[in-house]
């Protein structure tokens, strides 16, 4: 048995030339946004990276079937259904086994992109070390996969949700590099600036494809982070976000909410009690980062 991944046409095509392409997930669409606005963004998000002279390869897994790349009717089936699963790298396999339908998270994301030959990969927020780890012990796979699997992953920063001293001491034991595009702050998601310094920069595409390939190499195995701040028209200061996260992260404790459902929870939550405006930003975050994704894929090409 061989692994059958279906590419939609223009991705068959872009492999078959060799043409820049970009991997999406699609928790994001599935358990990040409500609909319609997750449908609109997927395929504004794959309309910048059209535009960018990239191709995208938004991933799922469909009645049991691993794609790259949906088309309009598999995407709009997708952003509609609710019983999607959300699937990492825990429970990819056991639900193409079963023939199920789900959406992939970062970390599915890059095992599916690794194995589709897609070195990038643009999000919003990766997941990471939950307030609280300490008892909770939730701490998502997104940052083992950084860790083993060779994938360019463009972010805005992880989830201001998070802790983010404490996941970026994970990234670090794990090897992983954390590199801030364009400014010496890690950025925050909502906001360019979470405060804590990146422990990388890099201010060009062009040098962080090439980063990947030297640690390629070195024979390092795993990925690398980038961490692309919001525009700065579409951000919401830290500091008003911070009662937001306060309350949404109480709300979910009271609630026993846990495991794969917190990150859902929360985002939810942060839209209603910021009126929709969190929303915003992370559509504006999104593509913003499936835009530096082109740029960093066309870079990789002209590496080969
Ligand atoms: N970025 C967003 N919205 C999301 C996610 C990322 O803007 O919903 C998803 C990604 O799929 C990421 C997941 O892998 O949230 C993290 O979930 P968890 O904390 O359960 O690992
Ligand atoms: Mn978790």
């Amino acid at each position: 048995m061989t692994l059958d991944i279906s590419y939609s046409a223009e991705v068959a095509a872009a492999r078959q030339f060799g043409a820049p392409i970009v991997a999406l997930e699609s928790t994001i669409i599935t358990h990040g946004m409500p609909y319609p606005r997750n449908l609109e963004t997927a395929r504004a998000v794959e309309d910048d990276i059209r535009a960018a002279g990239a191709v995208p390869a938004t991933i799922a897994v469909l009645d049991g079937r691993l794609h790259a790349g949906l088309d309009g009717a598999q995407l709009e089936a997708l952003a509609q259904r609710s019983d999607a699963a959300k699937l990492s790298r825990a429970d990819m396999a056991v639900a193409m086994a079963r023939g199920m339908t789900g959406a992939t998270t970062v970390a599915a994301t890059m095992i599916a992109a690794r194995a589709a030959g897609i070195q990038v990969f643009a999000t919003g927020g990766i997941g990471g070390v939950h307030k609280g780890a300490e008892d909770s012990f939730d701490i998502s796979a997104d940052l083992q996969e950084l860790a083993q699997t060779a994938v360019t992953v463009v972010c805005a920063g992880a989830k201001a949700i998070l802790d983010l001293p404490k996941t970026l001491e994970v990234l670090e034991t794990l090897g992983v590099p954390v590199i801030a595009y364009g400014q010496d702050a890690l950025p925050a998601f909502w906001s360019r600036d979470s405060g804590l310094a990146a422990p990388l920069r890099l201010d060009s595409a062009a040098e962080i494809a090439a980063a990947a390939q030297m640690r390629a190499l070195l024979g390092v195995p795993g990925g690398q982070l980038v961490a692309n701040p919001v525009p700065e028209a579409d951000e919401i200061p830290a500091a008003e976000m911070a009662p937001v996260i306060a309350q949404a992260t109480e709300e979910a404790a009271a609630q026993g909410i846990r495991a794969k459902a917190v990150t859902p929870f929360l985002l939810g939550r942060i839209l209603e009690l910021t009126g929709g405006r969190s929303l915003e930003t992370n559509i504006a975050l999104v593509r913003s980062n499936a835009r530096l994704a082109a740029a960093i894929a066309k870079e990789f090409t002209r590496l080969r």
